[in-house]
């Protein structure tokens, strides 16, 4: 019997803008961990300059979400982010490492989009960090674990001469970083094959770590933004197990179809539970946030039995 991957939650879609106590036009790309018997999600929000702000969220079952009276991260006006945060704050990931939450978020200025990283025990506020790429770089996702003392991170850099492919940087202070390497392209004629980007930061399973990517397909209506799956391998994160051949999640609900973005389906966080599923959360349509079930066994076969070469 075909039976779908991903199971949409039944009250889809779980917060829109009419439930932020502010002034926003949308809700999506959201991170979301546990925190404190808490499920948190910190969400991206247009504002009506069309530039955006990030959010936070909060559920006890990681359905139902109830907004802060105030926004999360708002676009620094003074001090050594104001320059590239001028544009607005985007599409937030948080990693657990060690004793604190580790933010990356996309950071819009007139010099282009880089990543910044910001660090919290309990959300109270982010504490800015450093810029962590130049420009052109978005999307990108810790590991919450150090390989031979160093961080890991799975990071999109953009190229004029390449298709946008997943790479690998590493750092010994998570202010710099470098050995980057490439380890997943678009798949030619293929579901992903216009660009793909790291989503969910990785997760651990008992065969390798998981990751919830995007990848885009470009048809006369515009691009389509659906979701896959890799596994890299537990001690060595470059080496990548497997890639799935096909999609787990593409636009199909009216709020995916149709919205600010059309055809769009988003991930910047997934959250594994106790009993070998995960949620996983998505923007749909660039507008409300949505979240699905899976079983990480599903998952992880699709990249070890139904795979593709990840380049
Ligand atoms: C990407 C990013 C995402 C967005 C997606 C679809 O390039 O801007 O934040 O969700 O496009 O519009």
């Amino acid at each position: 019997m075909k039976r779908d991957i991903v199971r949409r939650y039944a009250h889809n879609p779980i917060l829109t803008k009419g439930q932020i106590p502010y002034a926003v036009e949308t809700v999506h790309n959201a991170a979301v961990v546990k925190h404190a018997g808490e499920y948190i999600m910190l969400f991206r929000s247009h504002l009506r300059t069309g530039r955006s702000i990030i959010g936070l969220a909060r559920s006890r079952d990681g359905f139902r979400f109830e907004a802060d009276p105030q926004p999360f991260l708002v676009p620094a006006r003074e001090g050594p982010f104001a320059e590239y945060e001028e544009f607005g704050v985007e599409d937030p990931r948080v990693t657990r490492l060690e004793d604190e939450y580790i933010i990356t978020y996309s950071a819009y200025s007139r010099n282009g989009v880089r990543i910044a990283l910001a660090r919290t025990k309990d959300f109270t506020e982010g504490e800015r960090v450093s810029l962590i790429t130049q420009a052109d770089h978005r999307n990108v996702v810790l590991f919450p674990e150090k390989f031979d003392g160093l961080y890991a991170r799975l990071d999109r850099p953009h190229s004029e001469i390449a298709p946008w492919s997943i790479w690998i940087s590493y750092s010994l202070d998570l202010c710099f970083w470098g050995r980057s390497e490439l380890l997943i392209k678009p798949e030619p004629y293929h579901w992903d094959e216009m660009k793909i980007g790291p989503g969910a930061p990785p997760f651990r399973t008992d065969r390798g770590w998981l990751s919830i990517y995007h990848g885009v397909f470009r048809t006369m209506d515009g691009a389509i933004y659906r979701l896959g799956v890799a596994l890299h391998d537990l001690r060595n994160p470059a080496r990548v197990i497997g890639v799935s051949d096909s999609w787990i999640l593409q636009p199909e609900d009216s709020w995916e179809t149709t919205g600010y973005v059309h055809n769009v389906v988003f991930t910047c966080g997934a959250v594994p539970e106790p009993d070998g599923t995960v949620k996983i959360y998505w923007g749909g349509a660039d507008t409300v946030m949505c979240v699905g079930e899976a079983n990480i066994s599903d998952l992880v076969d699709l990249c070890l039995h139904q795979g593709r070469p990840p380049k």
